[in-house]
């Protein structure tokens, strides 16, 4: 499999993450990618030019995290991380949607915190902080579970990131329940071996 890749993206490190707890890294040949530049090997593959684009075996271009990691996790006899039914799958894919909107907020807040200053860019900043600040806070109230699954993981990514481009704001202070939950789970292989560097 060969995987657009980029060694900040933390929609990249979700997918290798669940790749590494799945035992199916070494399956996968990783392509630095600047989908920023849009060169036209990941536009064959993904319109979209974004990463993680993955293309299968088969020849078949996947993208988005959501699905990358939903079709490694149909690969090999490792346990799931997308639990198949009942109130499990709901509450894994629910904490899954709350990790990636913290990052559908926070990497365009950084994008815009590039720009120069001008009275629109505030507002979309502080609108993105919002986003942020609020599910935060709803992951403290309802900290995700010890169990790796997609939705911990996801989560755990999210977390990742803010320490990554906002440690000049830091979360831990006015989380304790979800930091005591992040630490030990950060230990976690997957999650520890694709940490951002740099
Ligand atoms: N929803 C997508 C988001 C992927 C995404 O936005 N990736 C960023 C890198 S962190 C990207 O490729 N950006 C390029 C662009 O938006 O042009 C996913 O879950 O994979």
């Amino acid at each position: 499999m060969k995987l657009y890749y980029s060694p900040t993206s933390p929609y990249v490190r979700k997918v290798m993450a669940c790749a590494i707890i799945r035992g199916l890294d070494g399956r996968i040949d990783k392509v630095p990618t600047n989908p920023h530049e849009s060169p036209a090997v990941l536009l064959a593959d993904n319109p979209l030019s974004k990463v993680p684009t993955l293309v299968t075996d088969d020849r078949v271009s996947l993208f988005g995290s959501q699905l990358i990691c939903e079709y490694l996790d149909s690969l090999g006899d490792a346990p799931a991380l997308f639990p198949p039914g009942g109130a499990a799958r709901w509450r894994a894919l629910k904490f899954q949607s709350l990790g990636d909107g913290i990052l559908d907020a926070a990497v365009p807040c950084r994008g815009e915190q590039g720009k120069p200053q001008e009275a629109a860019r505030d507002a979309q900043i502080a609108r993105y902080k919002s986003v942020i600040a609020r599910a935060v806070a709803a992951l403290e109230s309802d900290p995700p579970h010890k169990h790796v699954d997609i939705g911990s993981i996801t989560v755990a990514c999210a977390l990742g990131y803010l320490d990554f481009r906002f440690a000049s704001d830091p979360w831990r202070p006015d989380h304790p329940k979800l930091a005591a939950w992040y630490e030990p789970f950060s230990r976690n292989k997957g999650i520890a071996e694709t940490a951002p560097q740099g």
